[in-house]
């Protein structure tokens, strides 16, 4: 076990997208976080994190939530202070959802996604969703904690034709 690897203590996900064309229905997306305990670690989540819904201790939070995609930078950003989550908890997992008040849309009618993982100025990785046009969620980053108790991630992007509720019960389970 090499002593440098000491795992991930405090990270951001951020999200951005380009807002809707002039005239047509705002593009809502969200990032949502569950997180999950070491007895069930891809069963029902323990708690969600997203715009409407807070860690019950406080260590992962929705810091900025946009409800268009307008602005500069990141639309939306999430912390997880991983170091702080209390033992019971080996896995979280992040995605990303759209919001169908629109109706049905995909992430090929989103333009310019954008999801960066960062630890302090170090990016982590850097990806977007054009992976899974056809998909209307995705998860971004896994973090699980390994054997020493520390937090490691996984990147990747996943797709899922789900709706925000369906998607947070199927966020977390394990790939087919
Ligand atoms: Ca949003």
């Amino acid at each position: 076990m090499s002593s440098l690897s000491k795992g991930l203590r405090r990270v951001q996900v951020t999200l951005r997208w380009d807002p809707s064309p002039v005239g047509a229905t705002a593009t809502d997306l969200d990032i949502v976080a569950a997180a999950y305990l070491a007895d069930a670690p891809h069963g029902k989540p323990a708690y969600l994190v997203h715009f409407g819904s807070r860690s019950p201790d406080g260590t992962i939070t929705l810091n900025r939530d946009s409800r268009t995609g307008q602005g500069f930078g990141a639309d939306e950003v999430m912390t997880l202070e991983l170091d702080r989550l209390s033992e019971g908890y080996a896995r979280v997992v992040v995605g990303v959802v759209i919001q169908q008040r629109a109706g049905e849309q995909t992430f090929s009618d989103i333009k310019n996604t954008g999801v960066r993982i960062l630890e302090g100025p170090v990016e982590l990785a850097n990806d977007d969703l054009s992976a899974v046009p056809d998909a209307t969620a995705a998860t971004v980053a896994e973090f699980t904690r390994d054997t020493a108790g520390s937090w490691q991630l996984r990147t990747g992007i996943r797709g899922f034709a789900a709706d925000p509720a369906e998607f947070a019960e199927l966020m977390g389970s394990a790939p087919s």
